[in-house]
């Protein structure tokens, strides 16, 4: 059967067909001077390289979500590398985002040494570099745009100071280190050092790392409580650390947060849930919910506006009297 359609539908849909058309044509840009695919506006979304340490601690993952999260919101193409916790690896990843050709690279830097060679190819490259969370040693300050971190020497200093309070001035302190190399490990043992030094009887009778994470902090917790079976203090330089450093403290017998203090930096969630249970006595905070600064950075690098070489972000003690008030407002 012929289907005939009414003249003012016929014209209907030829009107529909025409007009869609319209909006098709009007999609595609117009040749010759023709934007980028996916453009906005006709402005190129920017393409971002993220090289990130890895996984080590709830506040490495906060921080990777929160730059993640910043990208999308922002219509940034991010392009992520995990280096494992290692340098070598992240060297790669960097070389390969300037091969890549993008358009910046936002880099946080596992240690801080040995990174010249390589920001100077994303420099060549005429590739903004925005400095994440961790800081590096270099000669030439240009060969990256800004870095944007804590300041760990005062992370350090305000734990030690919480602890000279805490103790009258009386500790056999164990400290877990970070990473071996890495500018909050470097920092943090600085700054506490520094903040007990006019306490002639607050030892560290040990320090070893425990690299970042649980596993190390209980480890090494575990190991140096047989030899040192005195320790009044536990000082870890992340909150993963201290968690497994209490787990360790429970399996040898000990009440942490009572017959021995445990204190750390971070303040992320668990932390607080550990406090809020007794078991860690002090957190002092360090925000990993760098997204927006990042990718303001990233813009004003590529606009050649001017900036700070370095944007510190603010930080809180917090210990047992504040902990409960404060974990439903914590956001990592
Ligand atoms: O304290 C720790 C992480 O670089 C500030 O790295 C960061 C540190 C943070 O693994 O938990």
């Amino acid at each position: 059967m012929k289907l005939t359609l009414p003249i003012s539908l016929r014209t209907f849909c030829l009107g529909t067909t025409l007009a869609l058309a319209a909006v098709l044509a009007g999609c595609k840009p117009p040749s010759g001077d023709a934007p980028a695919s996916g453009d906005k506006a006709g402005t190129k979304s920017l393409t971002v390289g993220f090289a990130q340490v890895g996984a080590e601690s709830s506040w490495r993952t906060a921080e990777t979500k929160s730059i993640q999260d910043e990208a999308e919101k922002r219509g940034v193409k991010l392009k992520f590398s995990d280096a494992q916790g290692k340098q070598e690896n992240q060297i790669k990843a960097v070389r390969g985002f300037i091969a890549q050709g993008v358009d910046a690279i936002i880099l946080a830097p596992v240690v801080e040494t040995g990174w010249e060679p390589v920001l100077r190819e994303a420099k060549q490259a005429k590739i903004p570099v925005v400095l994440v969370d961790r800081g590096v040693k270099v000669e030439d300050e240009s060969l990256f745009a800004t870095l944007i971190a804590s300041d760990f020497v005062a992370e350090g200093r305000m734990a030690a100071e919480w602890l000279v309070k805490k103790t009258e001035g009386k500790a056999q302190i164990i400290e877990l280190q970070g990473t071996p190399g890495a500018a909050p490990a470097n920092d943090r043992k600085r700054g506490f050092e520094e903040g007990i030094k006019a306490s002639p009887e607050m030892k560290i009778i040990a320090s070893q790392s425990g690299d970042f994470t649980r596993t190390g902090g209980k480890q090494v917790t575990e190991a140096l409580l047989k030899v040192h079976s005195g320790a009044t203090v536990i000082y870890a330089h992340n909150d993963d650390m201290a968690i497994g450093a209490i787990q360790a403290l429970e399996e040898a017998g000990k009440k942490p947060g009572s017959d021995v203090i445990v204190l750390s930096i971070d303040g992320v969630k668990g932390a607080f849930e550990a406090m809020v249970a007794g078991k860690l006595n002090c957190t002092v905070e360090c925000s990993p919910l760098l997204g927006g600064m990042a990718f303001d950075a990233v813009e004003k690098a590529k606009a050649g506006t001017a900036m700070e070489k370095k944007t510190v972000v603010p930080d809180r003690v917090f210990d047992q009297s504040t902990a409960k008030d404060e974990l439903p407002n914590r956001k990592y």
